[in-house]
């Protein structure tokens, strides 16, 4: 293989690479053979298929942007009921989306490796919730496997894909932000192999592949007999100097954190210290011979107690008599950090009072950073139509407008001025919980949602507003990207995850064949973006079944194509002898390139940060903002074009 050795996911065997641990992850998935691998983007997964998509080509294999986690899920269980080893890849509430197919994946189990990736969120850093996926493992009945390090990361995928092989079944890997997201050297213990298999066949196995009662019926015992062979496996269980009568058990980062605490304290040998990688099923045997000698254990994890759970379990069934502690001295919520750990680790060896906690004080900065709130960028197209939105909807005489929001950048238009989200759930829920409040109230219902979700979740429901009949406008904020998680192409970018040029799907199709009324509106242009708003809110008025497709790219690819293509922008300025100190592009806009400095009475815009989108211009009701510089004459096309 001609290796692209500056890339670390293609660095040869022996080298030492700083791996952030998701590139640990897909490191780990090539040399473990891995052919096939999806993903649909999100924080804290994102990185995974997006460094594999990078070196695909090179290592021949195959990745892919999915529509959604489900359809993702669905691709790689299908190449490894083929025989081709495959991973998807997914933040944990995307493996709700995929749940589905992930409890009926166990029952037929698979051919060769597959590995589902969930990242989890503790502390919902950017997530709506925070929830424990190992659970899924005992919902499932499949194994769950958690790295308490990337480096771990690194080398327990390899083991994933064994085990999945081994056993013919589906493993769940689960990862939490701190994993994903911190870098560390990597060792590399091997190449990625030339040779692995990427072609497949299907065996036509009725039985197997047909979950209709009757066979269910039969795999459910298979399933049932695999799972406690599983919870038989040793090679997930470490214990540090074992025989002592206070254990730790820990699973995940918390065990990086315990291990820490307790070198900190000088405490690692009065403990037997053992670290779970394979949460779900606890392995019994190993744990049991913990048991034989513990007398007080303390389980240290990260949310919810799910090895306390099971380990209380296996006390209760075994009849040994040892207390087990966890969730009473480890918190449930957040992430953990060192010192939660510290206090729950020095309460339990009883050391609290004797020695003070000199571990990772956060470093104190002064003066303090001051907190910043996120806020929609500069130049961020979603201003420019929430603003004309806001506008057209009073002119079309709609007041009382609920508007349905979705996940995505547009979210933040929750925030005034806008106000322009008032509801955000999951992916897709704008439009089905605008179709139930449109029922049960008389408000006019806007459902807001981005073109990435619109292609992931809002094409059942706009469907069904269509067929059960309510009174819902669809508004797709179509910025050409995906752009919270990155920037990745999605169905409506004309190209794929291996930048391989593909059909565009534009919104307006689907939406008109849907039964959508569809208008087109571009706010570069505010003024003509409000008449078209107006013109599609009136129509929706009268009853018709109306779907607006907004459409402006993201700020932040336009100022880096710009660049690129040496295009110039306009940057704007106020005119001190036109201002009022009206403040209205201030307080219409909230753009954070418009700065009230304190003391003065007039605005000024920040030239650095100004994105050149031109809504406070076209805002300004003295005409006091104009263009500062030469702009190149197609800077337009920049904003528009892809
Ligand atoms: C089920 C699920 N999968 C993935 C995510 C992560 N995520 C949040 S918003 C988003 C897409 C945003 O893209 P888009 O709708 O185009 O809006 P934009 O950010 O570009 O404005 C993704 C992938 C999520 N929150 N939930």
């Amino acid at each position: 293989m001609n290796y692209l050795r500056e890339h670390p996911l293609l660095r040869p065997r022996g080298s030492r690479v700083l791996l952030l641990g998701n590139e640990a992850i897909a490191r780990g998935a090539l040399e473990a053979g891995m052919c096939f691998a999806t993903a649909y983007p999100g924080t804290p997964s994102t990185e995974i298929v997006e460094v594999l998509s990078e070196v695909a080509r090179e290592c021949s294999v195959y990745a892919e942007w999915s529509v959604n986690e489900k359809v993702a899920f669905e691709a790689a269980y299908s190449a490894a009921i083929a025989g081709v080893r495959s991973l998807t890849a997914m933040k944990h509430v995307g493996l709700n989306v995929a749940a589905d197919i992930l409890m009926s994946s166990a029952y037929a189990g698979v051919e060769e490796g597959f590995v589902v990736v969930t990242a989890d969120d503790p502390s919902a850093h950017s997530s709506q919730n925070e929830q424990d996926n190992r659970w899924y493992g005992l919902l499932a009945h499949l194994p769950v496997l958690e790295p308490s390090s990337a480096r771990e990361a690194y080398k327990l995928v390899k083991e994933a894909f064994n085990l999945s092989t081994r056993y013919k079944i589906p493993v769940i890997f689960r990862s939490t932000t701190r994993i994903s997201h911190t870098r560390m050297p990597v060792e590399l213990e091997d190449d990625v192999p030339l040779n692995k298999k990427c072609k497949g066949t299907f065996t036509r196995d009725y039985e197997r592949w047909v979950l209709v009662p009757v066979h269910t019926r039969r795999r459910k015992p298979e399933l049932i007999k695999t799972w406690k062979a599983l919870s038989e496996e040793e090679r997930f269980v470490t214990a540090h100097n074992p025989g002592k009568e206070k254990v730790i058990v820990s699973s995940g980062l918390a065990h990086s954190y315990v291990r820490e605490v307790l070198e900190a304290l000088n405490m690692l040998d009065r403990v037997t210290l053992v670290k779970v990688n394979m949460p779900v099923p606890l392995p019994r045997k190993p744990l049991l011979s913990v048991l034989e000698h513990a007398k007080e254990i303390l389980v240290v994890e990260e949310l919810d107690p799910v090895v306390e759970m099971q380990l209380k379990d296996l006390v209760v069934t075994s009849g040994y008599r040892v207390a087990v502690r966890g969730k009473d001295l480890v918190p449930e919520n957040y992430e953990l950090t060192p010192e939660a750990v510290y206090r729950a680790v020095a309460k339990f060896i009883g050391v609290e009072e004797k020695v003070p906690w000199e571990g990772l004080e956060p470093v104190k900065l002064d003066p303090p950073i001051p907190p910043r709130p996120p806020v929609l960028c500069t130049g961020c197209p979603h201003r420019s139509t929430y603003y004309a939105l806001k506008v057209a909807a009073n002119r079309a005489g709609i007041r009382d407008v609920i508007y349905t929001g979705d996940i995505g950048c547009y979210t933040l238009g929750y925030q005034k001025p806008f106000e322009t989200q008032m509801t955000c759930f999951e992916m897709g829920g704008s439009i089905g919980v605008a179709h139930g409040l449109a029922k049960v109230t008389n408000s006019a219902l806007i459902a807001v949602i981005g073109d990435s979700t619109f292609f992931h979740a809002g094409i059942p429901p706009a469907l069904n507003v269509v067929y059960n009949n309510s009174s819902v406008l669809v508004l797709v904020l179509d910025n050409i990207s995906t752009a919270m998680t990155g920037h990745q192409p999605h169905p409506g970018t004309g190209v794929t995850a291996m930048s391989e040029p593909t059909t565009r799907i534009m919104p307006e199709t689907v939406l008109s064949a849907l039964g959508f009324k569809v208008y087109t509106v571009y706010p570069l242009d505010v003024k003509k973006a409000i008449e078209d708003f107006t013109k599609a809110l009136e129509d929706y008025k009268r009853g018709e079944k109306v779907a607006i497709v907004s459409r402006m790219r993201c700020a932040l690819e336009v100022l880096r194509d710009a660049r690129r293509r040496g295009v110039v922008l306009p940057i704007y300025t106020v005119l001190e002898e036109k201002c009022t100190g009206c403040m209205a592009c201030v307080k219409l806009t909230a753009c954070p390139a418009i700065i009230v400095e304190p003391g003065s009475k007039k605005p000024r815009i920040e030239r650095a940060l100004c994105a050149g989108c031109g809504l406070c211009a076209a805002i300004c009701p003295y005409k006091a903002i104009v263009i500062a510089n030469k702009p190149s004459e197609d800077w337009v096309k920049v904003w528009t074009s892809l």
